[in-house]
């Protein structure tokens, strides 16, 4: 599988999708440029990985720093190629990177930490071992659109400190943003230890098909499979987060209130272009008028952005994921759902209304499909059972949560529930927790974003293992009567012989001559 060549000094242009207003274009990354990052980036690795980890984790500070004192450069440039306000961009994307990168440095001590592995004594004389993580080399980053900077930080932080170098690899959607996040790498880290290169899939792919040694992915399913074919040819490491279709089921004694306020925040934080956004929501039967009712007035108030002031949430970030929204909320109408609010473009750039559908079903695509828009799918449901059923019914399984005011039945709930994230009265806030694994099942993907749990795709294990060297092993040549009674010896201490102990002490001496008068 070869990427298909490159138009010559393409370029990326795009708009402010709250405006519409157009953006300076980005040049392409060549195929020479793409091999020459790599090597770059490999040649700045080994200097880095040589460091202790306090130092690197010094740099780490640094750039959290950096970018932090730099907020408004920052909010300016993802704003303007997401279309989000700046104020939801800074809470989204940068307000939490201090914590973020604690939490990431604690994780790192963790699965960094070398492991001394205790050997037994007697069969093991003179021996000892240690497992130490040692970087896999230079990583690749590919990165989708919907968070420009919190996309790369997930992984950016961890490789790094596994002693990584890293290539980050943006969507063609919001090449910007990386450009910005580079050139604060530049200042904190060595020459070229951060690379960055530009372009759509085929410039992914000439990632892959280079030296890269590890691979982390975010983005589609269709994509992801892709990435992992390429990455299983190629004998790296990878790891994939692909999408999602979260289910929050609502139980007839909640806070309603909250649950209202909480289900409506994580069904749109973003414009619902978030790999965890509530998509369904279950809802008892019982209280399904009164929820939905208050939902929808919610919903009805919140501000899309048109590019000034305060806004609630964003516009769709480009043209294709609008057309996906459109498509999934008309096809839901026309099999029976009501829409409660919203149903269509605000009419400023690529702007969707906060979209609330009653009586869903599992059959419409809006119920089982990754919508990734402002559109949140009711379904009514008899009781917890046929929720947990239904919920679990899907292709994807991210996060899931359940909305009760009964703590201990809805954490005996959500454990039943097909997700690698269960929640109960909350829901995808643990994505920006570094010290969880962030995974799915299913069609989201095997790949394990933060934790210690995810050092596999930024370090690999190497086991040191040190004989003193006095003594030969006493299996080794010659067979003879005492490696049997050895053999034995060792069963039956195996199984509880006190007396075997002593027999084995004196069968290890004799073995122990025997070999060395072979070896003379
Ligand atoms: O993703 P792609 P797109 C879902 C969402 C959306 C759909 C498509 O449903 O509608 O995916 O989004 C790079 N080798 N999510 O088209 O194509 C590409 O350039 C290597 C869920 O943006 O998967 C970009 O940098 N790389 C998701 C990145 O892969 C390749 C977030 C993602 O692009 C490549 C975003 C190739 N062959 C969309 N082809 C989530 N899980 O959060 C493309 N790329």
């Amino acid at each position: 599988m070869t990427a298909e060549p490159l138009p010559r000094a393409d370029v990326i242009e795009s708009t402010n999708p709250a405006t519409g207003a157009a953006l300076p274009p980005v040049p392409m990354s060549t195929p020479s440029e793409v091999a020459d990052t790599i090597a770059r980036a490999r040649a700045a690795q080994a200097g880095w990985a040589a460091l202790p980890l306090e130092e690197r984790i010094q740099a780490v500070k640094a750039l959290v720093r950096r970018m932090l004192e730099r907020q408004d450069e920052a909010t300016t440039v993802m704003s303007g190629e997401t279309g989000r306000g700046k104020t939801e961009c800074m809470m989204s994307e940068l307000a939490s990177i201090d914590a973020f990168g604690k939490m990431a440095i604690s994780a790192a001590r963790e699965a960094l930490a070398p492991h001394k592995v205790n050997l037994p004594k007697l069969e093991y004389p003179g021996k000892r071992a240690v497992v130490e993580l040692v970087p896999r080399g230079v990583v690749a980053i590919i990165a989708p659109w919907n968070y420009p900077l919190g996309n790369f930080f997930k992984s950016l932080m961890p490789a790094l400190l596994s002693g990584n170098a890293v290539v980050l690899k943006p969507s063609e959607h919001t090449p910007r943003t990386a450009v910005w996040l580079k050139e604060q790498c530049d200042r904190v880290f060595p020459r070229d230890l951060v690379g960055l290169v530009q372009g759509d899939g085929r410039v992914g792919q000439l990632l892959l098909e280079g030296a890269v040694d590890a691979v982390v992915f975010t983005g589609s399913v269709r994509t992801g499979k892709k990435v992992s074919a390429l990455a299983g040819e190629r004998l790296i490491p990878c790891s994939v987060e692909l999408g999602g279709k979260d289910a929050a089921i609502v139980l007839a004694d909640c806070d309603l209130d909250r649950t209202v306020a909480g289900i409506g925040y994580w069904a749109l934080h973003n414009a619902g272009q978030n790999c965890a956004a509530i998509e369904r929501v279950y809802v008892e039967e019982a209280i399904a008028d009164t929820f939905v009712k208050r939902l929808g007035r919610l919903m009805e108030h919140l501000q899309v952005s048109t590019g000034e002031g305060l806004s609630d949430l964003g516009p769709l970030q480009n043209r294709q994921q609008l057309d996906i929204v459109r498509r999934h909320v008309q096809e839901a109408v026309a099999q029976g759902a009501v829409t409660v609010c919203g149903g269509e473009p605000t009419g400023h750039g690529l702007g969707y209304r906060p979209t609330l559908l009653d009586r869903c079903t599992q059959a419409m695509t809006v119920v089982s499909e990754e919508t990734f828009g402002p559109v949140l799918a009711v379904v009514r449901v008899k009781n917890a059972e046929e929720a947990v059923r239904l919920a679990n019914d899907s292709a994807y399984g991210l996060n899931g949560s359940v909305w009760t005011r009964d703590i201990e039945r809805g954490e005996a709930l959500a454990r039943r529930l097909e997700v690698g994230v269960a929640l109960v009265n909350n829901h995808a806030l643990t994505g920006i927790m570094p010290e969880m694994p962030w995974t799915g099942v299913k069609d989201t993907g095997p790949g394990v974003a933060s934790s210690k749990y995810a050092y596999h795709t930024f370090a690999r294990p190497r086991t040191v293992f040190i004989d003193s060297g006095k003594d030969p092993d006493p299996w080794w040549f010659p067979v003879n009567p005492d490696l049997d009674a050895l053999g034995h010896a060792l069963i039956d201490r195996s199984l509880g012989s006190f007396m075997a102990t002593f027999r084995l002490l004196g069968l290890l001496k004799k073995r122990v001559a025997a070999i060395r008068k072979l070896a003379n």
